[in-house]
């Protein structure tokens, strides 16, 4: 497999999969420049021009999400994703989509700085609704883990949110709150987080 990723993107969300899925050396790693990601010879790969992306014997997967749940899914044996038929499979698509989705847009307006009256106009088309929905789905869901979102296993979905966490965190664009502090600790004290800049920036 080879993953196209840049050190200063959201690919690097994907490192500690890597390693807790111990794939790490059947990756060939492809760091592209951001100043090569829109010419010809990247967009034949991924023709957004964007990173990460993953292309396992010809089939390409973009989208950080998508390349979470295909690689747990391709190493199931790992126990990082619930079987197909697993009843936990909802609540664990739930939360890798809604990191990808709803989490990362209203990060994303939070770090332009879009004010709360932009967001509470447009509240019904942007995929978070309003801050207070994100901040109590977080809550709820931090509550609820025990000690894992999905129970006593760890699956992709902790790596993926609690990532999104501690970068939000880190600058500043999500408060740290105290529900969030038992899970980010657990996670955050996995070999595979070890390198993961933010868990030490928002312990500091
Ligand atoms: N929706 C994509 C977004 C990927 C993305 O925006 N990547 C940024 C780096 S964080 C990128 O490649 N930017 C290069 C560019 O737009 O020129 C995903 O989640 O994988």
């Amino acid at each position: 497999m080879k993953l196209y990723n840049n050190a200063q993107s959201r690919g690097m969300t994907l490192f500690p999969l890597l390693k807790e899925l111990e794939i790490e050396d059947q990756i060939e790693q492809i760091h592209i420049l951001y100043e090569k990601m829109h010419q010809a010879e990247y967009l034949k790969v991924n023709p957004m021009g964007k990173v990460p992306c993953l292309v396992d014997k010809g089939i390409v997967i973009s989208e950080v999400a998508a390349i979470f749940t295909y690689l747990a899914d391709k190493y199931m044996e790992k126990g990082l994703a619930p079987a197909l038929d697993d009843p936990k499979r909802g609540a664990y698509l739930k939360w890798l989509f809604f990191c990808h989705g709803p989490l990362t847009e209203y990060m994303d307006l939070k770090g332009l700085g879009v004010s709360d009256e932009q967001i509470e106009q447009r509240k019904r088309s942007l995929t978070f609704g309003h801050e207070e929905s994100v901040l109590a789905f977080l809550k709820n869901g931090m509550q609820q883990a025990n000690p894992y979102l999905l129970g006593e296993k760890i699956s992709a979905a902790d790596l993926y949110l609690a990532y999104w966490l501690v970068f939000a965190i880190s600058f500043k664009i999500l408060p740290y709150l105290d529900e969030f502090k038992p899970f980010i600790q657990l996670i955050g004290s996995r070999d595979s987080m070890k390198d993961v800049p933010w868990f030490q920036k928002i312990n500091a």
